[in-house]
């Protein structure tokens, strides 16, 4: 079988099997792959995603690039952190990841051959801005001169995100990191020199990744970088100059940028799902969406922070002036979603909010991650929710998959099945999305590869390839072939 004998082969053997134009996995079932001589998509014939939908794959900086001396990278926050005792469960560090720094070529390679036209990776402060600002430092900024035309001439479209949690050392240690105004401006600066020297070829960026998760681990609770416990409202003030940074940015991409690039935030918006889908829930749905993303989807979109938010916060509210509200929701020209898990379930209530939140059962089941609640309905719900409460009308998955325990079996492939059954359900969903006009221009799978997955160390692996972290080789698991096959036809496979 094609199937069989494409698992065993290693990356090379990949390659070469797509270049021969061999069978797709799907030869001999009853739905035929729809491939073109060339192997490209033949959109028009699939019943499935809308004409143009694109196909990527994503990373970020410090969880794949490794290299972490070469060439005038600063330090960053994470390689200050993650070389603390006592932070990593496996207590490992990123100085090599998996070494894409070196193998980009390859990596680029392994994007072509799931057949993907867009990939969204991060650019590291530290390496452009060794000391988060003033002397720019042209060998690092090479590095992704070097990747976008590697891209480029592998007809794979790049989507950049500016800040992916690894801020330059030299901003915690001058200001105090995000605590501070002045890290809104620095990043503004970095991204107006970003947009300038690069926006020839990027036509996409995304200003902040996730502010929810990295204010609150890394501010909040302290388990991620910078490792920091702050107070009600330095917390909120944090929250409050993140999404400052974020307005602030888009303006800066605005002004330096060349005609036509679009700008946007990639976020990973507190899920809310109707309990049960009838009108008076997903109204609740809707009303829940709005009051816990308060502090930065929402603010960014309707330029107030919610009644509601400014009661619950009350002393400690972030101060702000009007002026910072109306940077803040700078418009945008699409809205990046993270979806990965549903977090609330919701059921319309006649209480002050108007909804309450279902407590999840202890039989609620998860993928290997525990936070990882499978509840493929999310990514459906998600990007509806936010169509519809801010009538966005460009929507970006930015990211969306699974970890996995990933075991080679005796044959030595990895029969991923869960993260394939994972992928299969929210790609369903999000189909229903699309086939209903909910906005959603492309999907964005995390990860390209295993890599560093912050203070899990290498003990969460999210890649549709394998990678081994000792001599960095990359193997597609089973789940490369599903995402593949999912492409070509445009359609779930
Ligand atoms: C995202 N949650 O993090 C990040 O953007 C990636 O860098 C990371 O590797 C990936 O997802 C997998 O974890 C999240 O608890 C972490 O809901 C946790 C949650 C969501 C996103």
């Amino acid at each position: 079988m094609a199937f069989r004998r494409f698992s065993r082969r290693q990356f090379a053997g990949l390659t070469a099997w797509l270049a021969a134009g061999l069978s797709s996995p799907s030869a001999g079932s009853d739905q035929a792959a729809t491939a073109g001589e060339d192997g490209s998509p033949n959109r028009a014939a699939s019943p499935g995603f809308p004409n143009g939908f694109l196909w990527g794959t994503a990373t970020s900086s410090y969880q794949i690039e490794g290299a972490v001396n070469l060439d005038g990278r600063g330090q960053s926050i994470w390689d200050r952190f993650a070389h603390t005792r006592g932070t990593i469960s496996d207590h490992s560090n990123a100085d090599t990841a998996t070494d894409h720094y070196r193998l980009y070529k390859e990596d680029v390679q392994l994007m072509k051959a799931l057949g993907v036209n867009a990939y969204r990776f991060s650019i590291a402060w530290s390496r452009v801005f060794p000391d988060g600002a003033g002397a720019p430092n042209p060998t690092g900024l090479d590095f992704y001169n070097r990747l976008l035309d590697e891209l480029l001439a592998n007809g794979i479209e790049p989507f950049v995100t500016l800040y992916h949690w690894d801020l330059p050392q030299a901003l915690q240690d001058r200001f105090g990191g995000w605590t501070s105004r002045d890290t809104s401006k620095a990043f503004a600066d970095y991204a107006a020199f970003v947009a300038e020297r690069l926006s020839d070829r990027v036509k996409h960026f995304f200003t902040i990744n996730e502010c929810s998760r990295f204010v609150h681990h890394g501010y909040g609770i302290g388990v991620e970088a910078p490792g920091l416990k702050l107070s009600q409202s330095g917390l909120n003030q944090v929250r409050h100059h993140v999404a400052l940074g974020h307005g602030l940015a888009v303006q800066a991409i605005r002004a330096h940028g060349r005609a036509g690039t679009r700008v946007g935030p990639a976020e990973n918006a507190v899920s809310c799902i109707p309990a049960i889908n009838t009108p008076a829930n997903v109204r609740a749905a809707e009303i829940a969406t709005r009051e816990l993303n308060a502090g930065y989807m929402t603010v960014m979109l309707e330029g107030k922070y919610t009644d509601a938010f400014l009661a619950q916060t009350g002393s400690d509210a972030p101060k702000y002036t009007a002026e910072d509200l109306r940077v803040i929701s700078s418009p945008v020209d699409f809205v990046g979603l993270n979806v990965y898990t549903p977090n609330h379930y919701v059921v319309a209530a006649d209480n002050e909010r108007g909804f309450i939140l279902a407590p999840f059962p202890a039989s609620f089941p998860h993928m290997k991650a525990s936070w990882l609640r499978p509840g493929p309905e999310a990514i459906y719900w998600v990007p509806r929710h936010v169509a519809r409460l801010w009538n966005v009308k460009s929507i970006y998955i930015t990211e969306n998959g699974t970890s996995g325990s990933d075991q080679p079996a005796a044959d030595g492939t990895i029969y991923d099945v869960d993260r394939i059954m994972y992928l299969r359900n929210y790609l369903t969903q999000l189909q229903r999305a699309t086939s209903e006009g909910v906005p959603v221009l492309g999907y964005f799978l995390w990860s390209l590869m295993d890599n560093f997955e912050w203070l899990d160390g290498f003990e969460q692996r999210f890649g549709l390839y394998h990678v081994d972290f000792e001599t960095k080789r990359r193997t597609p698991k089973l789940s490369a072939s599903f995402y593949r096959e999912t492409i070509t036809r445009n359609a779930v496979a």
